[in-house]
């Protein structure tokens, strides 16, 4: 078993609720385990436009191959009603694969660790959450890029995720 992470964005709807929705999916898919859930963090669009994002990560464990994770978290975007307009249009939900253990995956399809991850407070502040003393690989320490995202508010939602009962 892998551990991997799990980005969450939504900054049109409902947003708690489809991140709590967009759990429970994941929870579902065969071959993956939720391990964690981080806050739900509030935050300004970065490089975009639209309503103030609401973005967690879940860590989670499993036995699917890198592309087939993915696949499957394309998969919960569409349930999702997930368009796609132009590149980082406001969106009902975004699912990325940040991390998946200490492998790199270098294709056009996917590119593990995700680009941006260390730039983004967005990402950082709920992955660090998870494990302080998180590594990924080529960036080493993600705790070390945290200063440089200081001009970057967000704020924790002091609620908790649940994730709702499948049948809920
Ligand atoms: N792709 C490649 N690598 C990955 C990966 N590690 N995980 C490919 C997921 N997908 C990956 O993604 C475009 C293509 O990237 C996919 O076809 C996939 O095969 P997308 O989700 O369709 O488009 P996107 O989300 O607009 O692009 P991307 O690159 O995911 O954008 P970012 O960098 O994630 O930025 N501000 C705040 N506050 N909160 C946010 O969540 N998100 C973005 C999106 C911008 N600003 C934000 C937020
Ligand atoms: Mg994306």
């Amino acid at each position: 078993m892998i551990t991997a992470y799990v980005g969450l964005g939504a900054n049109l709807g409902d947003l708690r609720r489809t991140l709590e929705t967009a759990l429970a999916d994941l929870a579902d898919v065969r071959g993956v385990q939720i391990d964690g859930v981080s806050s739900a963090w509030r935050s300004a669009p970065v490089d975009s436009d639209g309503p103030d994002y609401l973005n967690a990560v879940a860590r989670v464990r499993t036995d699917l191959p890198p592309l087939t994770l993915l696949a499957a978290l394309q998969a919960i975007e569409a349930r999702h009603g997930r368009e796609r307009p132009y590149r980082n249009a406001p969106r009902t939900l975004d699912l990325d694969l940040l991390l998946y253990g200490d492998q790199t995956v270098d294709l056009d399809r996917l590119v593990v660790p995700h680009p941006r991850l260390h730039l983004r407070a967005f990402v950082l502040r709920p992955l660090l959450e998870l494990n302080p003393a998180l590594d990924a690989p080529d960036l080493g320490a993600l705790a070390d890029f945290l200063p440089a995202t200081a001009d970057q508010v967000l704020q924790r939602d002091a609620q908790p995720l649940r994730l709702p009962h499948p049948d809920a």
